[in-house]
């Protein structure tokens, strides 16, 4: 049985998501990518097979690169063990002396690994507004090789104008990469290629896997000479991921758009119903007017996404206790499964920002709104928050 390839021009971003990457299993016709839970090969021929070792290649972790290269409108795409182990890796593109740029509002384990791993090895860091392309053009220097975004941000959801800064970058000596985590976004909302971005990372632990079983990560990029560099990379370091979780993931990215509407329309209404609430001093969601990067988000994402921060009146005493006392979101790091999380970035996800200028405030609080019914969502938020005397 021969699988028939199907070929990503003119598909739309929902069939792609569904086939990209992947045809009926050439042995069996099996619809679903086996998991080729195997190490080895054997080989007819000394050395010549295209398949060899795991580390280097397996058929399941192939059609996961592939399918997400599509889905990012990229033309290579590679998995790894975590989205830490991504970023690590694309360190590795850069050498001692050079410098990087990055958003001063970035997941606390990259800042981690900027300030505590790299900076040990000459790699040397600093951070700015992305939002203010003026504090950008400023903060540009001759050794810098890389300029690094998240957009939105984590957890204060900051965005940043991905093709405005790629435009900028483009006549900087040197011309820096273009780097963009696009783990908030997701490429249903967001595609960064597109505005001009060099290279996207991910963690797919994230909404590309979406279901909280998986821990992986992946970039996705267009240029041949730095794919090729960051392939070995992948080989030489081996921080790749398992056929299993290649296979979770593949299965979550098949309802992301499904599952990227219902995140964006749950945390919609849920942001509107916390600025209205009395014991919320302030609410950010790029959805809403009130978010200084609403207009770039309205015109550079296909919606506004899952996640909201917001500060409850009454310090961090009162943000620990509405973040101990709902009921369906659970208190929990990570996000981008289906079912809703809370979290206090400062005491969770951020204690390693601490003391640094990327501190956060410690009466922030982080959802990320599942998929479940939004009234059960807005009842279990409104109990937790009457329990905060104002
Ligand atoms: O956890 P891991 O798969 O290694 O991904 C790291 C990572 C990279 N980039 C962003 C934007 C992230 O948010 C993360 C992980 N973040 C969390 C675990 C969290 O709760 O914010």
């Amino acid at each position: 049985m021969q699988p028939r390839p199907l070929s990503n021009d003119a598909l739309a971003f929902e069939t792609l998501a569904i086939h990209a990457g992947q045809s009926p299993d050439p042995t069996t016709g099996a619809v679903m990518t086996p998991i080729y839970q195997t190490s080895t090969y054997a080989q007819t021929s000394m050395g010549e097979a295209v398949y060899d070792y795991a580390r280097t290649i397996n058929p399941t972790r192939s059609a996961l690169q592939d399918c997400l290269a599509a889905l990012e409108g990229g033309r290579y795409g590679l998995s790894f063990a975590s989205g830490m182990a991504a970023i690590d890796t694309i360190l590795r593109l850069l050498k001692p002396g050079d410098h990087v740029l990055a958003s001063n509002d970035v997941y606390g384990g990259t800042f981690r690994i900027f300030t505590r791993v790299y900076e040990q090895y000459g790699l040397q860091f600093s951070f700015v507004e992305m939002g203010d392309l003026n504090a950008v053009r400023a903060a540009l220097r001759a050794n810098m090789r890389m300029v690094w975004i998240e957009t939105p941000t984590n957890p204060l959801l900051k965005v940043a104008d991905i093709a405005a800064i790629a435009e900028l970058l483009s006549s900087h000596v040197g011309r820096p990469l273009l780097v963009v985590d696009n783990t908030f976004a997701t490429p249903y909302l967001q595609q960064p290629l597109k505005l001009g971005a060099d290279i996207v990372t991910h963690s797919v632990t994230k909404y590309l896997g979406g279901h909280s079983d998986v821990v992986g990560g992946a970039v996705v990029l267009n240029d041949e000479a730095a794919y090729n560099r960051l392939k070995f990379l992948q080989n030489a370091v081996g921080a790749v991921p398992g056929p299993l979780d290649c296979f979770l993931v593949l299965r979550g990215v098949k309802t992301l758009p499904l599952r990227m509407e219902r995140h964006c329309a749950n945390a919609m209404r849920i942001a509107h119903f916390l600025e209205s609430h009395p014991a919320v001093q302030r609410v950010i969601y790029p959805g809403l007017p009130s978010h200084p990067g609403h207009a770039i988000a309205a015109r550079q994402m296909r919606g506004f996404g899952g996640m909201i921060s917001f500060v409850v009146k009454g310090g961090p005493e009162a943000a620990r206790r509405v973040a101990e006392h709902t009921r369906i979101f659970a208190l929990a790091e990570s996000l981008g499964g289906v079912e809703s999380l809370i979290e206090v970035p400062a005491a969770m996800t951020h204690m390693s920002v601490a003391g640094s200028p990327l501190e956060v405030d410690a009466a922030l609080i982080r959802l990320s709104v599942g998929v479940e019914h939004v009234d059960d969502l807005i009842a279990d938020l409104e109990r937790a928050l009457s329990l905060i005397s104002i």
